[in-house]
């Protein structure tokens, strides 16, 4: 399939999941707005129209909680059966913060910035895409403040996680040294996320049921940040979801600076991650950033996607950053299979070609990695990385995920993130314009 012809499949494939709200991740599998899902959407609109991707923001945005957080799930009209759990379960409605609108309790990486400043850097309208930036930043900023204030639970410059499905990893390994603790014997239910994918490509009976005890603490405890520490049992620091909330200060000070505003507080809060991630995620010995329980201080072990993702901080030391980059290169990873990136080192025993998140190449982490490595100052494993996920996306459609090792597609079909984020690498690989990297 020549590029053309990918472009207008991908605008097909985002406009049959378009509600005329929001773009659902898949009609099927996914029939509600998720977060990170929409920034990434939003992303990939914003080559093709510019207002549609600005209302895929903005109806996100909506969504957002008094205190800031802006939840992993806004509900829509599909039927509350249709995806479990649903709004009941969630029972946003009972807390006093929260919006009208239906969401889920949780968070997902702040990706929204970013996405925020590449609809500007796209826009032909530049007072339009200014006007757009000083609607959505006091949103964005807030959301950021939340992040800062409420999930830093101890002050180390982090943000925890307080739920795997917040990593938007949702069973990777890096979490399963955290998850023992969780008594997963809670009450009955039925899961719905098999009804259109393999059960050997979703994750398994345990994990889930760990899945749904912590969403259940969480909400339990009113989604009060407060008592996490002394009350719930996973709260994790994850170096995706930090690297994000880097980019994102750097995106928001970017914003800040086009609005008139004060960019001086993003930097700061930037540093303060970077000081985080360095400090209490790098893993010397392994070379490569690792998860850590933030309660008692324990890290992880697993080697996977996440661990490049300080690829996006300009402050990374040149010897970490070559680290990095050689594990990225060598058989643990794009080294190692003829479909990278896999989302976990191919040598382990628990790599799984088929598995959700515990193995396959995604295109979003893959998208992630390439604006990494471009900040990293190296243009030619971005060309592999761009040419390699466009090819995957040929051959097999806009699945949700990929066999690293003989490409076949996995997951849901008619996926909107894998369709959105090949119109930009689609129109990178034309302009050869790199997305947008301000620098602190
Ligand atoms: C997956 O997560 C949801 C729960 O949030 C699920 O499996 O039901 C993840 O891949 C997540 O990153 C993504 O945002 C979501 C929707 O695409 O699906």
């Amino acid at each position: 399939m020549d590029h053309g012809r990918l472009g207008e499949a991908a605008v097909g494939t985002l406009n049959a999941n378009w509600t005329g709200a929001a773009t659902l991740p898949s009609r099927t599998q996914y029939p509600h707005q998720w977060s990170w899902d929409s920034a990434f959407i939003a992303i990939g609109l914003a080559r093709v129209d510019q207002d549609r991707a600005r209302r895929e923001l903005r109806g996100l945005l909506r969504a957002q909680w008094d205190t800031g957080r802006l939840p992993h799930i806004v509900y829509g009209d599909a039927g509350g059966e249709a995806y479990f759990p649903g709004p009941g379960f969630w029972d946003s409605r009972g807390v006093p913060d929260a919006p009208a609108v239906r969401t889920s309790g949780i968070v997902q990486p702040p990706v929204h910035a970013r996405a925020a400043l590449t609809i500007c850097a796209r826009a032909q309208d530049r007072d339009a895409a200014r006007r757009f930036l000083a609607e959505v930043y006091p949103k964005l900023a807030a959301q950021h403040r939340y992040l800062g204030e409420r999930r830093d639970l101890d002050g180390g410059g982090l943000a925890a996680i307080v739920h795997p499905w917040e990593s938007g990893t949702d069973n990777s390994p890096a979490w399963d040294p955290f998850l023992p603790d969780v008594d997963g014997t809670g009450p009955e239910f039925v899961r719905r996320d098999m009804d259109h994918v393999a059960a050997d490509e979703r994750p398994g009976d345990a994990d889930y049921a760990a899945y749904i005890a912590l969403a259940e603490s969480y909400r339990d405890l009113g989604y009060d940040d407060l008592k996490l520490l002394d009350k719930h049992p996973f709260t994790v620091e994850d170096p995706l979801f930090n690297a994000i909330l880097l980019d994102g200060e750097l995106c928001l000070a970017e914003i800040a600076r086009r609005v008139g505003g004060d960019p001086e507080p993003h930097y700061l809060a930037a540093r303060a991650v970077h000081r985080g991630l360095m400090g209490r995620l790098w893993d010397d010995e392994r070379g490569t950033f690792v998860a850590r329980d933030v309660r008692t201080g324990a890290r992880g072990t697993a080697a996977t996607i996440a661990g490049f993702a300080p690829l996006l901080d300009p402050w990374l030391p040149a010897a970490v950053r070559d680290r990095l980059l050689d594990l990225l290169l060598s058989p643990a990873f794009m080294g190692g299979c003829p479909h990278p990136v896999p989302t976990y080192d191919l040598r382990e025993p628990g790599f799984e070609r088929h598995r959700y998140w515990r193995g396959p190449t995604w295109v979003n982490t893959n998208w992630l990695l390439w604006v990494g490595v471009l900040r990293a100052g190296r243009p030619d494993i971005a060309r592999t990385i761009c040419g390699s996920t466009l090819g995957l996306l040929e051959r097999a459609g806009f699945r949700e995920y990929f066999d690293p090792v003989d490409g076949s597609g996995r997951g849901a079909h008619d996926f909107s993130w894998s369709a959105a984020l090949a119109l930009d690498m689609l129109a990178a690989v034309d302009d050869h314009a790199a997305v947008p990297l301000p620098t602190g």
